[in-house]
């Protein structure tokens, strides 16, 4: 555990450890080539910082950052932290209702939004009340984040915040309700780079990094911004989302020693018929989360390309990594060991702690847990009871520390690393004319990982194709959501209240 004083703010911490290194590059654009040095970072993220203060964004007041990953998230990011001001990173692959639902919860005062986003945006302008200002990234002009931070007074201030304030929140999903608006301190960054940055992945100034998970995901966020810039290394930034061509076009141009990925792509990349020779890439470390790595993609990985994959899991609630695998100590198919620094302990459903071998729930206690959900008192106390945090997640522990992955507690799916909840899918489905029933579970494709499936009984006389249905909910929800397979059947198996048995469905289920 790192200490950390009480007047601290995170981002004058991040920036004042590269005061050195004003020439160096803290950030790359891939799309574009452009480099943003740790000098230019420190000053556009002052200058953006005073841009908020002159526009009377006043400090513990949030804004909604809905940018894609280029060198202008973190400024952004860093410079509201700078002026006190709580930035609330969202998934950029959401629905205009979810953003709605973020912007009033949250009751951001500003907007930033990439440029090719504003239109799902559109249509919330002029509802929102709180919402002040309308700002663009990837533009010119007045109302652009280039424009702010050329309008900015370049004087460094730092906002006295306290290492217990907020200091960000990021949006979690649960299997029921809205999404839940976790609360970040300052001090847990910092905590996240020292006790797995640092000490698990051993990052370093001469590393060169490349995350394809995005910074506003939690894991994005501390591979791709807070280790590097806890050292001084340097990060590629990719605005799309990448196709394994696009991944392999990373690695081999700007050549980064850490790779942090998720299984899915993965297997993508190991299934990619140009990929390129172990030589032409420079890999020192690679990492995975999201879901569960299974263990043949990790060996295939590890003898194309001469690295480990450090499979781990951390939480958005944690905010980063707290179990993992180490470097030399790899064993594929488990998620390793504790990071030290965090304490796990595996609860089974009668509240006793489990031994070697039961499954149980799967909770931690670390410097990085959340403070809580916003305005959501109830799953707070559900998630955060005392100095435990409950992930959801099963495990089983041996008896050398290994933890294996178990299932959810609930009924989340993760899907390429995201959490989905197959109540959303189902709800959405039903919206559609000809579906009378549907229920969705995890079924996991030819290379182990969990995609959804849909079970649907449509009405008497109703047509609707599996090809139709996947195009209804795309429409409807984020794209990774839409169920891969689709059984029509004449019923769903159900108890004798009404209930959907999906345990039925997942003993039965193929693709
Ligand atoms: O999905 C994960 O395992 C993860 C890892 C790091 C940070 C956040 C998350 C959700």
């Amino acid at each position: 555990r790192v200490e950390i004083p009480r007047d601290y703010n995170a981002a004058h911490d991040l920036l004042a450890r590269n005061a050195g290194r004003a020439g160096k590059a803290a950030f790359i654009d891939a799309a574009s080539g452009a480099t943003l040095t740790y000098g230019e970072l420190t000053e556009r993220a002052h200058r953006f910082a005073n841009g908020l203060r002159s526009r009377g964004i006043v400090p513990e007041t949030r804004v909604l950052v809905a940018m894609l990953d280029t060198p202008e998230w973190p400024v952004v990011f860093l410079g509201a932290i700078l002026a006190g001001v709580v930035p609330v990173a969202v998934n950029t692959l959401l629905t205009p209702r979810d953003f709605e639902f973020m912007l009033r919860d949250s009751r951001s005062q500003a907007l930033f939004v990439s440029k090719p986003l504003l239109p799902a945006f559109e249509p919330l302008l002029g509802k929102l009340p709180s919402l002040r200002h309308v700002v663009v990234a990837g533009a010119e002009g007045e109302d652009s984040v280039a424009g702010w931070v050329a309008a900015g007074e370049a004087t460094p201030r730092v906002a006295a915040t306290c290492a217990d304030e907020a200091c960000f929140w990021l949006y979690s999903s649960g299997s029921t309700g809205a999404p839940k608006g976790t609360v970040h301190l300052h001090s847990h960054l910092i905590q996240t780079a020292e006790l797995y940055g640092r000490a698990v992945l051993g990052i370093r100034e001469d590393d060169v990094v490349y995350s394809a998970a995005k910074l506003f995901f939690a894991y994005g966020l501390g591979n791709a911004l807070t280790f590097p810039l806890s050292v001084g290394a340097t990060t590629v930034l990719l605005p799309a989302r990448p196709t394994p061509a696009d991944v392999f076009g990373v690695l081999g141009k700007f050549r980064p020693s850490i790779f942090y990925g998720v299984p899915t792509l993965y297997a993508g990349l190991l299934a990619d018929a140009q990929r390129p020779r172990r030589s032409e890439l420079n890999l020192r470390i690679c990492t995975s989360a999201g879901e569960a790595l299974p263990a043949d993609i990790g060996r295939r990985w590890t003898e194309a390309y001469g690295c480990e994959i450090l499979d781990g899991i951390g939480s958005t609630e944690m905010l980063h990594i707290f179990l993992s695998n180490r470097p030399g100590a790899v064993r594929y198919g488990t998620t390793g060991q504790a990071v030290p620094g965090y304490e796990l302990r595996i609860v089974g459903d009668d509240g006793r702690e489990c031994g070697a071998g039961e499954i149980g729930e799967l909770q931690i206690r670390g410097p990085s847990a959340a403070l809580m959900y916003w305005n959501n008192r109830a799953k707070t106390k559900a998630t955060f009871c005392g100095d435990w945090t409950k992930s959801g997640d099963k495990y089983t522990r041996d008896a050398d520390g290994y933890y294996t992955y178990g299932g959810r507690s609930d009924d989340m799916l993760k899907v390429g690393g995201i959490y989905v909840s197959p109540f959303e899918v189902e709800a959405s489905l039903m919206t559609h004319a000809a579906v009378l029933e549907a229920a969705v579970i995890g079924v996991a494709d030819e290379d182990g990982l969990v995609k959804p499936k849909a079970y649907v009984v449509l009405k008497p006389g109703g047509q609707a194709s599996a090809a139709d249905l996947q195009a209804h909910v795309k429409n409807q929800l984020a794209p990774y959501k839409y169920p891969r397979w689709i059984e029509f059947v004449p019923e769903l198996p159900k108890t004798a209240t009404g209930k959907i048995q999906r345990f039925k469905l997942r003993a039965a289920a193929r693709h």
